[in-house]
């Protein structure tokens, strides 16, 4: 483990995006640390408004942002609202980024997305591949908003000497995930689709596409964890790729859900919805480098998630 560079203790610390998967676990990860914990809710403040978004600044004053704020969601989603995903995330780390700046924020961790990297990288994915290559078609228009804000941070930083870092975590799932069939990414929607199965007695689940991608799985309280340590102990212009450092191929993952579910029907493809990025593993190096691992194993995380789900489902009953 490296030495802390800086402390969170007595700060005032924003979480943007506190009511989404990561926001949430980024104020689990936080109770451990003796600071105050800043949150506003999109009712209040659109952070896609730059004057709402900096007059709040200006009252709130931060000492330091997390930035998980951002409009996001699963392959369809992406392909079939691409300019949600472009204008939103641009929108919302520009206004962020710039009034952090303006309101004199000592740290800022922008937080982006494996599909920054090129379709067809080199596997693993090292963090010097970006821009390298032609990006995957589907979330494209959400791959360039998350490598401007990548390069906003390097930008401030150069020019203003701002202390402001980024980190690209691979495919992300756990308690708070989205498990709207139409926009969720794939780990939340087979545990709901096998999850219905189950209890309908359905003998089959539908899997998108050929079930032959390859994915890389990170539980979000160990994305937290992450965050909160190159908050305190990183301080560079180069972006820090966040993962397990193992793959999957969906179909493996479909099994494993099941397993967790205790569904015990078969899988069906349907070929017409779309693969996305053959695989998207991450070169996580440089993290464990600076003294992060990841913790929580697949199952072990499945099985969490699922037990979070099923609460849910109990209470909105
Ligand atoms: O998780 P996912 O939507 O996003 O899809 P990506 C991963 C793989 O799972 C794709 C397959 O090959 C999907 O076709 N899949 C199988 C399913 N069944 C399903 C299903 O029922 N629902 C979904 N959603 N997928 C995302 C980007 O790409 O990666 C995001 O679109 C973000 O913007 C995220 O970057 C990290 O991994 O393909």
């Amino acid at each position: 483990m490296s030495e802390p560079l800086y402390s969170l203790a007595g700060r005032r610390v924003w979480v943007a995006g506190h009511g989404g998967m990561v926001g949430a676990a980024i104020l689990r990860c936080l109770e451990r640390e003796d600071c105050e914990v800043l949150t506003v809710g999109r009712q209040t403040v659109d952070l896609r408004r730059q004057a709402e978004t900096e007059d709040w600044l200006a009252e709130a004053r931060p000492d330091a942002i997390f930035l998980a704020a951002a409009t996001v969601g699963g392959i369809l989603a992406n392909d079939s609202r691409p300019a949600d995903f472009i204008y939103d995330n641009l929108a919302i780390e520009t206004n962020i980024v710039h009034g952090a700046h303006k309101a004199g924020v000592g740290k800022l961790l922008f937080l982006g997305s494996s599909c920054i990297y090129p379709r067809l990288a080199d596997q693993p994915i090292s963090e010097d591949s970006l821009l390298t290559g032609p990006l995957e078609p589907t979330n494209q228009w959400y791959a360039i908003a998350k490598i401007a804000g990548l390069k906003l941070c390097e930008a401030y930083r150069r020019q203003h000497g701002a202390d402001f870092i980024s980190a690209m975590p691979t495919n992300l799932y756990g308690p708070g995930d989205n498990f709207d069939l139409a926009a969720s990414h794939v780990v939340p929607a087979l545990m709901a689709k096998t999850h219905r199965a189950k209890a309908e007695g359905a003998g089959e689940v539908v899997i998108w596409g050929s079930g032959t991608p390859r994915r890389e799985f990170l539980y979000v309280d160990d994305l937290a964890d992450a965050l909160v340590y190159l908050m305190l102990h990183y301080s560079a212009v180069e972006t820090v790729n966040v993962g397990t450092g193992e793959d999957v191929t969906i179909r493996d993952l479909a099994e494993l859900i099941a397993g967790v579910v205790g569904f015990e029907g078969g899988f069906s493809y349907d070929t017409e919805k779309p693969d996305g990025t053959p695989r998207k593993l991450l070169d996580v190096a440089r993290i464990h480098a600076l003294g992060w691992r990841a913790r929580t194993g697949l199952r072990e995380g499945l099985a969490a998630t699922y037990a979070w789900y099923r609460d849910q489902m109990a209470e909105a009953a």
